[in-house]
């Protein structure tokens, strides 16, 4: 491949709900650049970017996957993401890296929820948009309606740029664009526009000069002038109206059989910023705090947002270059671990296949092989000038799980696995709970950690399974007692002796426990009151409800007595332990449970059910907002009820409703609850 300066360069990330056509359309692209020879089929198991056998398998993306064609002397990398809620993690670090965005719509169904999810993605990163309107040529497909909703649900100023042509039987006949005044049929060949289209397009385009006569001032005047733009203005106008987010151009098309793909490479060129005039990359707290802008000439700076273990191929890294560039073998900073990388073997990727690389620029995606530590969300720079860039946010995983190996003895391995799985997928996260004692996996979903335990076994060799993990309840106390307890045990030698008076109390939640002594007179002698806080301290872990932490009380040694032989550290230690369990449960124990706050976004029809759900859970509603066609329901819920919440959202909205949620406070459980879990501890303890 030839070399490509930066300004030469176009990152685009595909994007948009699950299943919507978005891998078909990149395999179309290539096909239009004639970067391939046969058009990649997701059907038969041909497509370029789904060329995993877990994609290909299961017919559906798991990963971002980059493509490249070259056309009318530019490079393009196309970022193919998945639309699967389970795998947005690096639909999201693609974003980060791309220039712009293409958000796929179905042509049917418009706007759906995972539309308006990956959408919030580029807005996030202030990334252009371009939106196709897709799989025209199914029945129940509407050009118009689509526009309609998407300038409801996502932004006024979607502005169509490419739009369909109408069929001598009234289906799609083909593609018309609004800039360049060409068009094609149905197939792709040139055509020209028939009567019937001619009265839309001259109105679409007439809307199109006014949009962008009204991003700036000059144009404004030149259009009052001449009740027009130049092309020169509008090609000018509208760049930068799309750089600057104003306006969001509609493209239309198919991809199987492929139609609308050139016009959509012209606008990659044609309206979206280049890697030099893109938003500069801002650094992590704690840096300089300023900005990196995407100077070709300065010190080298990247961002690895992707990494893949292969055991066959190594393990690869993806990376963009931010600032600067690099030719040759050179050593380089991976500034987030604070250590050096030799940057040698290095090539772009295209699908499964490698492509050579001497050099690279500014804005080029490149994966590079034999690295030594660098995982996504790492920062690579030049040895003298070196920053941390801000990383990439992930939303929280919300689908946690237990996880431990079927085989024992396979912890070590299995953790080994999990952290370098981790390191790759940010939207991993795994823990071993000390609370709770379990190894805990928090993902995106059900799929997401299916998948994760797949590669466990095929990659590390480790079968590891799930399960419900134990909650993390707290204990605490509704009021205060107080009581005494003597240890005293006579049986030959020295005596055990030790004497408490003890009164507990209840402080306000969330502030912890607390211990103080009253003792006056040396009715404990002051060497021993110690061995008392220790004993208390020890029963903190072990509450007698559940064998949970007990927080946010008061205990208080306000008398006692000892003997001068007998007494010793030991003996207080048990006195004060009995003594402590003993008042707990006269105080009017009770059992805390973690509550978490839920965002739930789902479509209008689906809001009595979810809500009627949320109740069956012990959940209490807070609040309803309307945003685009959706309803985002604010609520509160246990975190007992909540395992496997995604599933069941899931399947309760036909895969239409998302929600995210976080820890928020601890919450005494409801009465008949916190007795059952206390008969089966006292169950426990007995066959213990
Ligand atoms: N009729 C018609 N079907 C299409 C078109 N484009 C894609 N499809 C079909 O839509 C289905 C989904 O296509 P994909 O390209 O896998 O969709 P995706 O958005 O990549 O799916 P995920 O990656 O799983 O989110 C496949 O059956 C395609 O054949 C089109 O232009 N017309
Ligand atoms: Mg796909």
């Amino acid at each position: 491949m030839k070399d490509y300066s930066s300004t030469a360069l176009r990152s685009v990330a595909v994007i948009g709900h699950g299943s919507v056509g978005k891998t078909s359309l990149c395999d179309a692209i290539l096909y239009a650049a004639t970067a391939v020879d046969r058009l990649g089929s997701i059907a038969d198991g041909t497509s370029v970017f789904d060329f995993t056998q877990e994609s290909r398998d299961r017919k559906q993306s798991l990963s971002a996957s980059i493509g490249i064609c070259e056309w009318k002397d530019f490079k393009i990398n196309i970022i193919d993401t998945p639309g699967f809620a389970d795998f947005y993690g690096e639909t999201i670090s693609s974003i980060a890296v791309s220039d712009g965005a293409l958000l796929v719509l179905d042509g049917g169904a418009g706007v759906e929820v995972g539309s308006l999810q990956t959408w919030g993605f580029a807005s996030r990163a202030s990334l252009p948009v371009l939106i196709w309107a897709g799989r025209l040529d199914k029945e129940n497909s509407d050009y118009s309606r689509v526009l309609i909703k998407a300038r409801e649900a996502l932004n006024r100023k979607v502005m169509p740029v490419t739009v369909p042509l109408r069929s001598a039987s009234g289906g799609f006949g083909g593609v018309y664009d609004l800039i360049a005044d060409k068009a094609v049929d149905a197939k792709g060949a040139p055509a020209t526009v028939g009567a019937a289209d001619r009265e839309r397009i001259e109105a679409w385009k007439r809307e199109l000069v006014e949009a962008v006569a009204e991003t700036d001032e000059a144009l404004m005047e030149s259009f009052f002038a001449n009740d027009t733009l130049s092309p020169e203005e509008m090609d000018r106008g509208l760049k930068a109206a799309v750089a600057g987010r104003q306006i969001f151009p509609l493209l239309a098309g198919t991809s199987t059989p492929p139609c609308g793909q050139e016009f959509l490479l012209d606008s990659f060129i044609r309206l979206l910023p280049s890697p030099v005039d893109r938003r500069p990359e801002a650094e992590a707290d704690g840096g300089s705090g300023s900005v990196v802008p995407p100077d070709p000439a300065g010190p080298f700076v990247a961002r690895v947002f992707k990494t893949t273990i292969d055991k066959h191929v190594g393990d690869m890294v993806f990376f963009r270059i931010l600032r600067g560039g690099i030719e040759g073998t050179v050593d380089v900073q991976n500034s987030t671990r604070s250590a050096t990388e030799r940057l040698g073997s290095y090539f772009f990727v295209s699908g499964s296949r490698r492509v050579d690389a001497s050099r690279l620029v500014t804005g080029d995606i490149a994966a590079a092989a034999k690295l030594k530590v660098s995982s996504t969300n790492d920062s690579l720079c030049d040895r003298q000038k070196q920053l941390v860039l801000k990383p990439i946010s992930f939303p929280e995983p919300v689908y946690r799980a237990a996880i431990s190996p079927k085989k024992r003895g396979e912890e070590d391995k299995m953790g080994a696995g999990l952290s370098k799985l981790t390191s790759q997928d940010p939207t991993i996260i795994f823990r071993n709970e000390a609370e709770i004692g379990q190894t805990t996996v928090s993902g995106m979903g059900e799929q997401h950690l299916a998948t994760m335990l797949a590669r466990l076994k095929d990659i590390f060799g480790v079968e590891a399974e799930l399960s419900k993990p134990r909650i993390a309840y707290h204990e605490t106390i509704s009021k205060t007692a107080s009581g005494q307890y003597k240890h005293k045990k006579q049986t030959g030698g020295r005596g055990q002796y030790g004497h408490v008076f003890m009164r507990v109390e209840p402080r306000p939640r969330g502030q912890g426990f607390e211990f103080s002594s009253e003792v006056v007179g040396g009715t404990v002698p002051t060497k021993f009151i110690a061995a008392v806080e220790k004993g208390v301290l020890e029963s903190l872990d072990n509450g007698p409800i559940s064998g949970s932490r007990v927080v946010d009380l008061k205990a208080v040694v306000y008398d006692g007595s000892s003997h001068p032989v007998d007494s010793s550290d030991m003996a207080f230690k048990l006195a004060a332990r009995k003594c402590f369990k003993m008042l707990m449960l006269q105080a009017g124990p009770q059992l805390l449970e973690p509550v978490m706050t839920l965002e739930i976004t789902v479509p209008e029809e689906f809001m009595g059910d979810v809500i009627g759900d949320i109740n069956s859970r012990r959940g209490r509603i807070q609040g309803m907002e309307a945003e685009g066609g959706f309803q985002i329901i604010k609520a509160m819920a246990p975190q007992a009820e909540l395992y496997q919440y995604t599933s069941s959202l899931r399947s309760l909205t036909q895969a239409r409703g998302s929600f995210t949620a976080s820890f928020s406070h601890y919450e005494p459980v409801p009465r008949e609850i916190q007795e059952r879990i206390m008969s089966e501890t006292t169950q426990e303890e007995e066959e213990e």
